[in-house]
């Protein structure tokens, strides 16, 4: 008999920052139990490869209902489930290894986007309707959150695994801009987490079809 599981991961502070939300949050609700689920966390590395790597190799052994991913997309005013994977690196920054990769595709055989397996329009309505703000995204970046993304969602394909998979970018927290003359925008954290909880709730109900 499978443990019902969801799989969340969230990264490590990348360019410069001390914080990720999205740690603080995989840590928040890690062996956690929502709506029926038990709640495995990861948090992945801010590195070329390695990110993707470290979260599909624990897939055969979790077998998780779905797998949802969070990254922190400072400037965004709002939660952004995200629509689309593309097959590119291209590195505004280094990653915490000093790789910066410039227009390499993903996988070379790969298709040139996947689209995301958590209905994104759904599940924001369903955020709107807790009077959580958010909007959906259509770009994930060409940065390693687009690289998770796109490289679960192919594992993914590959291996015939039926899990859901979902990317979310989050905004700043209020404690990243403490004291900024010119703060970029913020939220605070416990929408985040009622966000999370949501999200949680939400998929849940829909991955139960996949037991
Ligand atoms: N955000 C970055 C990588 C890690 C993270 O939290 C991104 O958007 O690609």
């Amino acid at each position: 008999m499978l443990t019902p599981r969801i799989v969340i991961s969230g990264f490590e502070p990348f360019g410069g920052d001390s914080i990720n939300p999205t740690e603080q949050l995989v840590k928040d609700f890690s062996g956690t139990v929502a709506a029926g689920f038990e709640v495995v966390g990861i948090v992945l590395p801010v590195v070329h490869r390695h990110a993707a790597e470290k979260l599909c190799s624990v897939m055969e052994d979790l077998r998780p209902t779905a797998v949802i991913s969070l990254g922190q997309a400072g400037g965004r005013t709002a939660v952004t489930p995200e629509k689309y994977a593309v097959n590119v690196a291209d590195y505004p920054i280094p990653d915490n290894a000093g790789n910066q990769p410039k227009g390499v595709p993903l996988a070379s055989d790969g298709p040139a986007a996947y689209v995301s397996t958590l209905s994104v329009h759904e599940l924001t309505a369903a955020l709107l309707e807790r009077g959580l703000p958010a909007f959906v995204s259509y770009s994930a970046g060409t940065y390693v959150c687009n690289e998770v993304f796109y490289a679960v969602s192919r594992f993914r394909e590959i291996h015939g695994f039926p899990f859901i998979h979902g990317f979310i970018h989050v905004p700043y927290i209020r404690e990243q801009q403490l004291g900024q003359v010119n703060p970029r925008p913020w939220v605070e954290y416990g929408y985040l987490r009622d966000v999370l909880s949501a999200v949680l709730t939400y998929v849940a109900r829909k991955g139960v079809v996949f037991l």
